[in-house]
């Protein structure tokens, strides 16, 4: 490595090119030295040869965290590094439950803390019924939050802090325009790395990070309409229902999978309320689609 070796931050990465952020906040495009380097946003990188605005990264370093998808054919980093994440769902246009209860579970794979973002308040029309979808959510120790981000982003600030936070959801929830509420210069940022990415596009077709402030950080990231948990099996998909782990130990079977055994005390809870009975059908619906995904394969 020569002299000049010097670490640096992932921003946005697209295989081999990515751009890097210097410690000194300066924007690289950077070439990685071989395929076998795939760096992905989030990523810290050792950088070699700077010069005129490019460099070549030399290594990744481990990753600390790491929050995938994964359909049938691959797997998708969204981002490496991250610290937690915010479930960005809006009072329009509507939202998959199911979709919020994939993130969420994907987050306690990841072993991430997460939250959950109600957006677009303002259209105080709608805001009862998407309450009223989060219903289930409430009480699971997930913080759920209400905002307006295109006006501002005050109730999400204190959460943000200390963390580098990863901002998923389906398309049109409101992602990037939080972003640049959250960070008035990202106009500019997003300037430069669409001019580098070569795409003048409203949606998000990749993850890109930003500095909220000098302590918090945030990673934009393109909708999704489906999110697969890698053909998991029901055991480990139920693992990521943390409500059902206070009940599961008093089902009739040890490795019960809460799917139609007799004695279950995970649905029996349905029927108190401890456990919310659509984040139970919910459940079963992601453990059918993820075996017949694998099945698939
Ligand atoms: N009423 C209202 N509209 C908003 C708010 N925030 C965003 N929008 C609108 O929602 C639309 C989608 O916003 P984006 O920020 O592009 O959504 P996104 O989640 O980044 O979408 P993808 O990049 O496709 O994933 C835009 O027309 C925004 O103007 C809000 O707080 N209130
Ligand atoms: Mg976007
Ligand atoms: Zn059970």
């Amino acid at each position: 490595m020569d002299a000049q070796a010097a670490p640096g931050t992932v921003i946005a990465g697209f295989g081999r090119a990515s751009l890097v952020r210097t410690e000194g906040g300066e924007l690289l495009r950077a070439t990685a030295r071989n395929r076998r380097l795939q760096p992905v946003c989030g990523d810290r990188v050792v950088l070699s040869g700077i010069a005129a605005g490019r460099a070549v990264i030399e290594a990744v370093d481990p990753r600390r965290t790491v929050f995938q998808r994964a359909s049938r054919h691959r797997t998708k980093i969204l981002a490496a590094n991250v610290t937690q994440v915010v479930v960005l769902v809006a009072c329009e246009p509507s939202f998959s439950d199911e979709l919020v209860c994939r993130f969420l579970a994907a987050a306690e794979l990841a072993r991430l803390p997460a939250l959950i973002a109600l957006n677009k308040t303002d259209l105080a029309a709608l805001r009862d019924e998407a309450l009223r979808a989060l219903e289930p959510f409430r009480g699971l120790g997930y913080p759920l939050i209400e905002l307006a981000g295109k006006r501002d982003a005050l109730p999400l600030l204190p959460y943000l802090h200390r963390h580098r936070s990863l901002l998923v959801g389906q398309s049109g929830m409101g992602k990037s325009t939080l972003v640049k509420t959250l960070v008035p210069q990202a106009e500019v940022r997003i300037g430069e790395i669409s001019r580098f990415l070569d795409s003048g596009r409203q949606s998000t077709t990749a993850s890109r990070l930003y500095a909220v402030d000098a302590a918090s950080e945030i990673v934009d990231t393109p909708g999704v309409s489906e999110f697969g948990l890698a053909g998991l099996a029901a055991r480990e998909i139920a693992a990521c229902f943390r409500e059902f782990g206070a009940h599961a130990a008093r089902c009739r079977f040890q490795d019960c999978r809460h799917l139609s055994e007799p004695d279950c005390a995970v649905r029996e809870a349905t029927l108190s309320g401890a456990v919310h009975p659509r984040r139970l059908a919910l459940y079963h619906r992601i453990v059918q689609q993820e075996r017949a995904g694998a099945e698939a394969r």
